[in-house]
């Protein structure tokens, strides 16, 4: 049995790969919930659909998000209503004197429908509402989960993180406070980030099935540590829990490059050093690292200037992750790192 963590689109590309080499019954993969939003009523949870959308086959492999040739219709007529009107396609956070009957809201992920600031496809949106629809009849997110991945039928367990709201918010260093996915989508990733901050991570839990798959050894893909992985090292249990069980991490930089994705400003933002060294240093708890063959991190160095022992062993292959051939190669350097 091995379980991965998962966010943002470092892990699901590993996955591609990992299904061949680890039978996909043994896999369970726990996705980063942090990046949730309710817009105009929806639960959407980025990070757990884009693996449930690759493990059934439908997933848009240009974007790796949302669901491949997916029409916007209901998106693109929300827009030019609320263009119409001239209430325009910003995003509109509701406060929490926002209230929907019957089902309490994390007021700090929730946004009106009004201009749909994330573009939502008609088969993605079709999802949303199953999954909201579910949860107000009273299911947890886990259970709502595993329905949607039989609809999908995928072969691997799918978890979210914990069935209690956490939400990553940007502070900037313009002061402001904003949702990861308004800081990624509407602003491009474009203002300067001061802190990350993971509301109710705090009184979050992990959930039972969470803690199972976390007695397995742990295989953490190339995805940015504060906004993918962060949130759930947020949920108290989840990092005691990797410190008692194998762990290995492929680093998503070469040295201080990094493939793609707003890793690097994320962690400066936060004070870790954007490259390998930065990922040693925010996986204290990891037992090994797969490197690319270029990265020359002296990993034993970081390690000793943070004062971790023992030393962490280091698997090198090319890192770099374009199609599930280079999937299977790393995931085979991270099969001999465990
Ligand atoms: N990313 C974008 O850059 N623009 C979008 O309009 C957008 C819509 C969207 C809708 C559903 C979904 O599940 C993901 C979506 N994403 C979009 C991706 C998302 O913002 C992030 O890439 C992830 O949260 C990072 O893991
Ligand atoms: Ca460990």
């Amino acid at each position: 049995m091995v379980t991965f963590l998962a966010g943002g689109t470092g892990t699901p590309k590993l996955l591609d790969g990992a299904t061949r080499l680890w039978d996909p019954a043994e896999v369970t993969v726990v996705a980063n919930t942090g990046d949730d939003v309710e817009l105009g009523g929806h639960l959407v949870c980025p990070d757990v659909d884009t693996v449930l959308f690759a493990g059934g086959g439908v997933l848009d492999r240009e974007t790796w998000w949302g669901i491949a040739d997916d029409t916007t219709a209901t998106h693109e007529e929300l827009r030019r209503l609320a263009d119409e009107v001239g209430l325009g396609t910003a995003p509109r956070y509701l406060g929490p004197e926002a209230q929907t009957a019957g089902r309490e809201i994390a007021s700090w992920r929730r946004f009106s429908g009004v201009g749909e600031f994330m573009e939502i496809g008609d088969r993605d949106r079709a999802v949303h509402v199953t999954r909201t629809s579910l949860l107000d009849e009273g299911r947890s997110l886990t259970e709502v989960v595993r329905t949607l991945a039989d609809a999908f039928d995928l072969d691997t367990d799918l978890l979210p993180m914990s069935d209690d709201p956490v939400a990553t918010l940007i502070h900037t260093e313009a002061g402001e406070m904003i949702h990861f996915q308004e800081y990624w989508v509407a602003r491009r990733g474009e203002p300067t980030v001061e802190d990350v901050e993971f509301r109710g991570a705090a009184d979050a839990e992990p959930t039972d099935a969470v803690r199972a798959a976390l007695d397995d050894p742990v295989v953490i893909g190339p995805s940015n540590p504060v906004t993918s992985i962060g949130p759930m090292l947020a949920v108290p249990g989840i990092a005691d829990a990797l410190a008692e069980t194998p762990v290995v991490a492929v680093s998503p930089f070469v040295g201080d490059e990094v493939f793609s994705g707003p890793a690097a400003d994320l962690m400066a933002g936060v004070g870790y050093d954007p490259s390998t060294a930065g990922i040693v240093e925010a996986y204290p708890f990891a037992d090994a690292f797969v490197l690319d063959g270029d990265d020359e991190t002296d990993v034993a160095a970081v390690v000793r200037d943070i004062d971790r022992r023992p030393a962490p062993h280091v698997e090198y292959t090319d890192t770099r992750i374009d199609d599930a051939d280079d999937a299977e190669r790393v995931a085979r350097a991270c099969g001999r790192a465990l």
